[in-house]
C-alpha cells in the first residue's frame, strides 16, 4: 500500500477498493463528502477542499454508476494549491444505496455510495411502521450494505409500547440488530456509539423528524448539524437539506440524510404514485430527468397532452396536487437554500476536518 492509502484507511478507504481503485499519474484518490449539482466537497489525507468534474469525466464511459456521490471514492487531479481538483473518474462501488425513481423507468437514483451499515430510524412515537422498514430493508440489502434498525424517541411511549414494537420488528423475521434510543433522556446514545466502528460508513435513513441529525450531533457532541430545535415532536418538517459525509471523533464515518419523503411520494401509500402513475410513467421519456412538465424542450407528458393521449383536465389535476403537495413545495425551496447554503456549509466542513 502507497502511504497514502494508509492515511485514507481513516476515511474508509481498505484492501477492496485497494484491488480495484487505480487512478492515473496525476490523480490522487479522495471521497465525496457533499455534492451540490456540479459542485462537490472531497475529502483526502490533507482535509476537505473542493471539486468539480473534469470534462475528460464526462466522456468516460459510466453508464452503471453515472455522477459520483456521497460516498463515493473519485480520482482528482489537485490544484497545485491544493485546495481545488478536477474529478477525473469514479472508483468502483463496493455498496451503492439506491432507489427507484417514478414510473417503470428502471432509472435509479444514488442515495450514497460505500456505506458499510445503513441504519434505518423510525420514532417510535409516530412514525413506526413495519411495511415502510421491510421496503428499507429491501433497498439496503439490494445495495449490498448491512442494515440495523434504530427506534428512536422512546421517552414519549410508554415501555409496553416499545417492546410491543420491538416484538412487531422480531415477528416479521426481522433479524437486524435493534437498537433504541432517546436523545432528551440520552437513553440508548452510549449502545448506538459502542456499534460504530472506526473506518466504517454508516448512513442513517428515514423519515423527516425521526432525529436523524439530532442522533448525529449527540454523537459529535455539539451542535453540528441544523435540526427541528428542542422539545417539538417534529413530525415532517425537512429540517435536513443536504446528504453530508462526517468523520466522528471516534472515527467512523457517518452520512446524514435529509428526510425520504421520496418512499412516500413514489410509494403506493402515495396519491401522486397512483393515480398519476400513468404521468409518472409518460414522464420517464422528458428530455430532462428534473423536468416539470411545464414547457421544458422534450417534455413528454406536454406532447402527451397535445396529442390528446393523456387527457388535458388529468393533467391540470396532477399540477394542481403536485403544487399542493409538500414535496414539491419542498423541493423548490431545498434548491434555493442549497444555493445558498453550500458555500457556508463548505468553509464549516473544512475547519472542522482541518481542527481534527
Ligand atoms: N422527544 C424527543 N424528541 C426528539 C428526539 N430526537 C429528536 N427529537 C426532536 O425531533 C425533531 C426532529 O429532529 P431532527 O433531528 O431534526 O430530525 P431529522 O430526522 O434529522 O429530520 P430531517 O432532517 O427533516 O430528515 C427535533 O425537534 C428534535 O429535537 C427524541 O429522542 N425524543
Ligand atoms: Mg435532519
Ligand atoms: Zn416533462
Amino acid at each position: 500500500m502507497a502511504s497514502q492509502h494508509i492515511d485514507l484507511a481513516r476515511l474508509g478507504w481498505n484492501d477492496w477498493f485497494e484491488e480495484r481503485g487505480k487512478c492515473g499519474p496525476a490523480a490522487t484518490i479522495a471521497r465525496v463528502a457533499a455534492v451540490d449539482r456540479d459542485l462537490y466537497l472531497l475529502m483526502d489525507q490533507t482535509g476537505a477542499f473542493r471539486a468539480k468534474l473534469a470534462g475528460s469525466y464526462l466522456y468516460q464511459d459510466h453508464p452503471s454508476q453515472g455522477l459520483p456521490c456521497v460516498g463515493d471514492w473519485v480520482c482528482v487531479e489537485k490544484h497545485p494549491t491544493g485546495d481545488f481538483g478536477l474529478v477525473t473518474m469514479l472508483l468502483e462501488r463496493r455498496t451503492a444505496l439506491r432507489r427507484k425513481s417514478a414510473g417503470d423507468s428502471g432509472e435509479v437514483q444514488m442515495i450514497a455510495a460505500n456505506v458499510d451499515t445503513v441504519i434505518i430510524v423510525q420514532s417510535c412515537h409516530y412514525d413506526f411502521n413495519l411495511k415502510r422498514l421491510e421496503r428499507y430493508l429491501v433497498m439496503v440489502r439490494e445495495g449490498g450494505a448491512d442494515a440495523s434498525v434504530l427506534l428512536t424517541k422512546t421517552d414519549l411511549v410508554e415501555p409496553e409500547v416499545l417492546s410491543a414494537q420491538l416484538a412487531e420488528i422480531r415477528a416479521a423475521g426481522v433479524t437486524a440488530p435493534l437498537l433504541t434510543l432517546s436523545n432528551v433522556t440520552r437513553e440508548g446514545i452510549d449502545d448506538l456509539k459502542r456499534t460504530l466502528l472506526p473506518s466504517k460508513t454508516y448512513c442513517f435513513v428515514g423519515s423527516s423528524g425521526v432525529g436523524k441529525s439530532t442522533i448525529i450531533n449527540q454523537l459529535i457532541g455539539r451542535q453540528r448539524l441544523r435540526t427541528k430545535g428542542v422539545s417539538g415532536t417534529g413530525e415532517g418538517r425537512h429540517t435536513t437539506v443536504r446528504r453530508e459525509l462526517m468523520l466522528l471523533e471516534g472515527g467512523a464515518l457517518v452520512i446524514d440524510n435529509p428526510g425520504m419523503r421520496e418512499f412516500g411520494i413514489l410509494g403506493a401509500e402515495s396519491g401522486i404514485g397512483g393515480s398519476f402513475s400513468d404521468i409518472i410513467g409518460i414522464a420517464s421519456d422528458c428530455r430532462y430527468r428534473n423536468c416539470s412538465h411545464t414547457g421544458e424542450p422534450g417534455c413528454a407528458v406536454l406532447e402527451a397532452v397535445h396529442s390528446g393521449a393523456l387527457s388535458q383536465e388529468h393533467y391540470d389535476n396532477y399540477l394542481k396536487l403536485r403544487e399542493e403537495s409538500a414535496f414539491y413545495q419542498m423541493s423548490t425551496v431545498e434548491k434555493r437554500k442549497k444555493d445558498r447554503d453550500f458555500g457556508k456549509y463548505i468553509k464549516s466542513a473544512k475547519k472542522d476536518l482541518e481542527n481534527r
